[in-house]
């Protein structure tokens, strides 16, 4: 299981790199790393194997992120007992967005950032996405809310982009235009 030591942080320059394109059909390494990166997810949200571990509770993991540059991560959004989004996305892409913008009245945080980086980041209110699932079947969705920030943080790291860099540094709380805050509450 993947473990937070096995998380690279901010400096390691895999975080900075373009991730590869996945072949099908999958290697069964790349399975492997498929689901450890889900198991990760899930775990991280256990309060008592969070606890047992030391894991960072997370909604999401690239593949970057455990220093494999590839083109997956998985995400895992609980909407209190209910499951919005569980789902391994492979060569993910935004195939179309709404203009409208949204983002996280409280911010952005990241398993690879052990520091707070105040301010909004600015993000798509709604997208329509494409990826491949680990049988190469189309997965076509729309998503807003949490689940569409959380692709765009992911989709992120898959293009060696960090939260902060979205952050305006001299303006982070500055008005977005046309966008509605994502209250986490
Ligand atoms: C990715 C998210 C940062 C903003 C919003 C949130 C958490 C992450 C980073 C968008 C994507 C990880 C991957 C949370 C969290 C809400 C749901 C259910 C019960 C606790 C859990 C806490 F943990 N971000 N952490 N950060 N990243 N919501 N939740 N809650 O997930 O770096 O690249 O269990
Ligand atoms: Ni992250």
């Amino acid at each position: 299981m993947i473990l937070m030591n096995d998380i690279i942080r901010e400096g390691h320059p895999t975080l900075r790199l373009k991730a590869k394109e996945v072949s099908f059909p999958l290697s069964n390494e790349d399975r492997q790393l498929c689901d450890d990166l889900l198991e990760y997810v899930v775990n991280s949200q256990d309060d008592k194997l969070g606890e047992k571990y030391g894991l960072r509770s997370g909604i999401g993991l690239a593949a970057p992120q455990v220093n494999a540059s590839k083109r997956i991560f998985a995400l895992h959004i609980p909407d209190g007992e209910n499951l919005l989004e569980n789902f391994i996305a492979i060569n993910p892409k935004i195939i179309s967005h709404s203009v409208e913008k949204t983002y996280i009245e409280t911010g952005e945080g990241c398993l690879s950032v052990d520091r707070e980086v105040p301010g909004y980041v600015p993000r798509y209110a709604r997208i329509t996405v494409k990826a491949l699932d680990k049988e190469g079947n189309v997965i076509k969705k729309r998503l807003k809310g949490l689940p569409a920030i959380a692709f765009q943080h992911e989709l992120d790291h898959l293009n060696g982009i960090m939260f902060y860099d979205h952050i305006d540094e001299n303006a982070p709380y500055k008005d977005i235009p046309g966008a509605t805050a994502f209250d986490r509450e």
